[in-house]
């Protein structure tokens, strides 16, 4: 019997290195579920690497994932959701009735449709506002906001791990999250539980070289 070329597809990861898609490939890392990595240039600088992905996204957003059948599949939390049906419910993600359960989908969506936005907004406020001069001011708000929704997760989160003992994806969105901006520095003085949660996972092995990979460290 001819073998059914999709069976024999694995997952592809539309990212770049320390951007959004490391919240995806952490997971699959940890799933240890086989992905291939295509690295999409910066869509920011690069026009080309915009359009390539946009389409595959017609957002042009990473992290973008092709699932084996060649769905796509997009937002980190969507993905979140998905890949712990696929590969361990309750192991990344509290199962429905699990302690915990309630706090994480409420602080996953939190970041996502809260504290992500503002990168989105800011990344190229051009998008948003014309006037070269209003950016400025745009991008000071939308800079004092994002510090805002930081403390506000900062005060809601527990210790080892945000649901306390309890290691979750939610750690693994922390973890990259704080080597964004503002920048570590500003997590370890005004976000300190964040800031150790994320030195407590980028210290796990269960994620090999992955954080480095990712955020190589500055010589
Ligand atoms: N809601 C999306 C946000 C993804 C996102 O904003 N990704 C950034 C990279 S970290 C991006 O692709 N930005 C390109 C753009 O805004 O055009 C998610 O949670 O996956």
């Amino acid at each position: 019997m001819p073998s059914d070329p999709s069976s024999e597809r694995t997952m592809t990861l539309y990212g770049m290195p320390g951007w959004g898609s490391a919240i995806v490939e952490a997971q699959l890392v940890w799933y240890g579920a086989p992905f291939e990595f295509q690295k999409t240039g910066d869509m920011f600088r690069d026009k080309d690497a915009a359009e390539k992905l946009r389409a595959v996204n017609p957002l042009a957003q990473i992290p973008t994932l092709v699932m084996e059948d060649g769905s796509v599949m997009t937002e980190s939390a969507a993905i979140t959701l998905l890949l712990a049906d696929i590969y361990g419910m309750g192991d990344l993600v509290p199962m429905p009735g699990e302690p915990g359960r309630a706090e994480f989908l409420r602080w996953m969506i939190f970041i996502t449709s809260n504290i992500y936005p503002t990168y989105t907004y800011i990344d190229d406020p051009s998008r948003f506002v014309e006037d070269a001069e209003a950016q400025k001011g745009f991008e000071e708000s939308v800079t004092r906001y994002r510090a805002k929704l930081y403390r506000i997760l900062d005060k809601a989160a527990g210790a080892p791990f945000f649901l306390g003992e309890r290691f979750s994806a939610l750690d693994i969105y922390v973890a990259v999250l704080t080597r964004w901006r503002p920048g570590a520095a500003w997590f370890e003085a005004e976000a300190k539980r964040l800031s150790a949660i994320a030195k407590k996972v980028t210290a796990m092995e269960e994620f090999g070289d992955l954080w480095e990979r990712n955020f190589p460290p500055t010589a």
